[in-house]
């Protein structure tokens, strides 16, 4: 479906033969520049990818919910070079006319209802962003590249990239976790991207599209919401050493995660899709920590005993709990060519020394306005 008269660009990274008027591509030598659209680009990994994209020359596109959504602003320092589109993972209408007005070589779609917590809390809305919301962006390709089942295979031009998650493992039967390794989902959460995770493999089987799921394990950065652990406990260590607050209240101690950094895991997403074949990754560093040892970490870090300052309360307990997560990611890096950079020790300075900068900047997270995490 893409237009006859689509626009060719230039490839920001390579440029133009020297020589050229004003730094342009002679019109028949101009590369054609991928075009992406991304759901979810204000969370944490819509920020990063949409920046990796842009540093490999891509044309990229954000699709924005709600009307004057105030996350738009963390975008601010993008928007010079990010398209916006209006769209919901709700309303299919929306996802076509979005796919239509972009007309993208590939879609991330990274949105979802992602905080565990909130899926028992809204385990119907959940399932209709995180799990539903999955066919609508798929069937919204399917039509708008005229693929149909009589007309099958047809892969089309559209490549699609979900966000698969580690919780789909859940309460894993083995250890590490491959793309092999069986689901047992435990939270609304896991079950819906459960679903989307199968229904990507579906429309791949089905029609032929070009479909990959990445199945990615717990990542962080300073960009992290400050619901998840990670982030709550670098917030709070920097709220503790600057006299905020006295006390950091969590839940489970001991779960153990497998944690990296995001802007390590945006790149994996990208390399699925520049593959010849499309297929399923899990994407880890291999290692796993318990919460325990993170918040021992960030508090020595700083140069604080978490043993001082850091109560456990039940009201962060999950009905369910995923005990421990650790990836197995020989494919990716067999396949993509992909490893992680960062270690964890370094992910956690990181997010505490953002931290500190921002509140002895700020005063106070902006967060901190809403009130206490409800969960
Ligand atoms: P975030 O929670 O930071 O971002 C979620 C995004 O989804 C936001 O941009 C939000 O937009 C958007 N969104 C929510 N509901 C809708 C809707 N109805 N229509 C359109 N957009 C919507 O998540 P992350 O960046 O951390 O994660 C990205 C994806 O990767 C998610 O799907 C998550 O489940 C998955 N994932 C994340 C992992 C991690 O460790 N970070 C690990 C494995 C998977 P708005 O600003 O409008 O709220
Ligand atoms: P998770 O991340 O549920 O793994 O999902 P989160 O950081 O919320 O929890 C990790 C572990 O820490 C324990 N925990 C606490 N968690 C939070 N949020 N708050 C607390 O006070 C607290 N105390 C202990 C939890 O019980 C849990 O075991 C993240 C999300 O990004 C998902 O969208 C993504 O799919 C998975 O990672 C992979």
């Amino acid at each position: 479906m893409r237009s006859s008269v689509r626009r060719r660009t230039c490839v920001a990274s390579s440029g133009p033969p020297i020589g050229c008027p004003e730094g342009r591509w002679p019109e028949r030598e101009a590369p054609l520049r991928r075009r992406a659209l991304i759901t979810g680009i204000t969370g944490q990994d819509g920020s990063y990818l949409a920046e990796h994209l842009v540093a490999q020359g891509h044309e990229v596109w954000g699709l924005v919910r709600g009307q004057a959504n105030p996350r738009v602003r963390h975008l601010r320092q993008l928007l010079g070079e990010v398209q916006l589109v209006r769209g919901d993972l709700l309303d299919q209408g929306s996802l076509i006319s979005a796919v239509e007005r972009v007309q993208p070589d590939e879609v991330y779609n990274l949105a979802a209802i992602s905080y565990v917590p909130m899926s028992w809390q809204q385990a119907e809305l959940t399932g209709e962003v995180t799990g539903l919301g999955v066919l609508r962006v798929l069937e919204a390709i399917r039509v708008c590249s005229g693929i149909s089942a009589s007309r099958s295979p047809g892969r089309g031009q559209i490549r699609f990239y979900q966000a698969s998650s580690s919780e789909m493992f859940g309460q894993a039967r083995e250890s590490p976790q491959t793309e092999r390794t069986p689901f047992h989902p435990r939270s609304p959460y896991g079950v819906g991207k459960a679903y989307g995770h199968f229904l990507t493999q579906n429309y791949r089987e089905s029609y032929g599209m070009f479909a990959c799921s990445g199945i990615l394990f717990n990542h962080e950065s300073p960009r992290r919401g400050t619901e998840f652990v990670t982030r709550k406990v670098s917030l709070g260590v920097a709220k503790i050493k600057l006299g905020f607050e006295r006390q950091l209240r969590l839940g489970n101690l001991g779960a153990s995660r497998d944690w990296g950094f995001a802007g390590d895991y945006v790149r994996a997403m990208q390399l699925m899709l520049a593959r010849d074949e499309p297929d399923d990754y899990v994407i880890g560093t291999g290692v796993t920590h318990s919460v325990e040892e993170l918040v021992e970490l960030a508090f020595r870090s700083a140069g604080l005993d978490w043993r001082d300052h850091v109560v456990t309360d039940a009201a962060f307990i999950r009905p369910a709990e995923v005990d421990r997560l650790c990836a197995d990611p020989a494919r990716a890096r067999e396949e993509l060519g992909w490893e992680p950079k960062i270690g964890f020790e370094e992910l956690v300075a990181m997010m505490v020394e953002s931290d500190l900068e921002l509140l002895s900047a700020n005063g106070q997270h902006p967060d901190d306005s809403l009130g206490p995490d409800p969960w």
